[in-house]
């Protein structure tokens, strides 16, 4: 059995070199934030399966392709037969590190995912499922496949873990405070940015130390505070871990967050104390940060100490 499920959308992705306005070449990937922290995850050496829908067409080869050249599982991912396309995003640097990002997802594949595709996927023996607040987002079938899958794994005792990844392109901020606080029942594992912290809150305007009691008393069992350059804070009942993020020159910010939670859920596979998760997932978060694309500068295992070298080491 995998040691980890997760579904959700994953996307053609064509990264422009400057202002798309512009035209220019594109280059072409694959990105979904589920299945950037599936890659995380196999390139650390742990069995996961990624059970999302795409089109019958290229780019969903592509997206499976890609998937199962990473070492994930793709046995329950399911291809649409009724002509949904497989869905598309650009991405645009603009400045520094600021970039732009436009979908193109209305009617795909990815976000006709049902409960049928994904339940057979939770395999017994299964550790942990992962969702994100991205895929209830995504439409009706995509929501009730959260919601089905979280209360099945939790209830077979698997570990819930879910970001919150909150996109405003998608929905609004009541929209999506409704889905995921429905979720927190089923939930074990929160992780979130300082800023979505209170979108799962009944009260946007509480403080952080009140919001992340009220989710601990809600049975979330641990609440992951992610604060970008300023490292991440790991809450459960026995009180705060503060990790600073560790110092790298950044160069693409997107796919940060999935590469904390993929060395996050490592150490926890691993039976890794909690600063021992927090500083693996900085570590992976660094390499993400560090290089351009969402999943393809992850580290493999041997790597993760790649961080402990003084700079400028030339490996021979
Ligand atoms: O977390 C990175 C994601 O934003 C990217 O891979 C695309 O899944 C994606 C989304 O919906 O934004």
């Amino acid at each position: 059995a995998p040691e980890v499920v997760t579904f959700g959308e994953t996307m053609a992705a064509l990264r422009a070199q400057g202002a798309l306005r512009l035209g220019g070449s594109l280059g072409l990937s694959v990105a979904g934030a589920e299945s950037n922290v599936a890659i995380g995850l196999a390139r650390l050496g742990h069995r996961v399966r990624w059970a999302g829908r795409v089109g019958a067409d290229e780019l969903g080869a592509l997206v499976l392709r890609t998937l199962r050249a990473e070492g994930v599982d793709t046995e329950h991912a399911a291809v649409d037969d009724t002509g949904r396309p497989t869905g598309l995003l650009l991405t645009e640097p603009r400045l520094g590190t600021l970039t732009r990002v436009s979908y193109y997802r209305a009617g795909s594949a990815g976000s006709a995912v049902s409960p049928a595709d994904v339940l057979p996927a939770l395999a017994s023996g299964t550790r942990v499922l992962h969702l994100t607040g991205i895929t209830p987002a995504l439409g009706p079938s995509a929501a009730e496949a959260v919601q089905a899958a979280a209360e099945a794994a939790h209830d077979a005792g698997m570990t819930v873990c879910l970001d919150v990844n909150y996109r405003s392109r998608l929905w609004s901020h009541d929209r999506a405070r409704t889905a995921l606080r429905a979720l927190l029942a089923h939930t074990d594992l929160l992780i979130a940015s300082e800023d979505e912290l209170p979108l799962v809150l009944e009260r946007a305007d509480a403080g952080e130390s009140e919001a992340v009691h009220s989710l601990l008393s809600a049975g979330v069992d641990e609440v992951v505070v992610k604060r970008g350059a300023h490292g991440a804070t790991g809450f459960t009942a026995e009180g705060a871990t503060d990790r600073a993020a560790r110092r790298v020159d950044a160069v693409d910010l997107v796919g940060a967050g999935d590469a904390f939670v993929a060395g996050y859920l490592s150490g926890l596979l691993d039976g890794a104390d909690l600063p021992a998760r927090l500083h693996r997932a900085v570590t992976t978060a660094a390499f993400a940060v560090a290089t351009r694309g969402d999943w393809e500068g992850l580290p493999t295992r041997d790597e993760l100490g790649l961080f402990d070298q003084p700079d400028g080491t030339t490996i021979r």
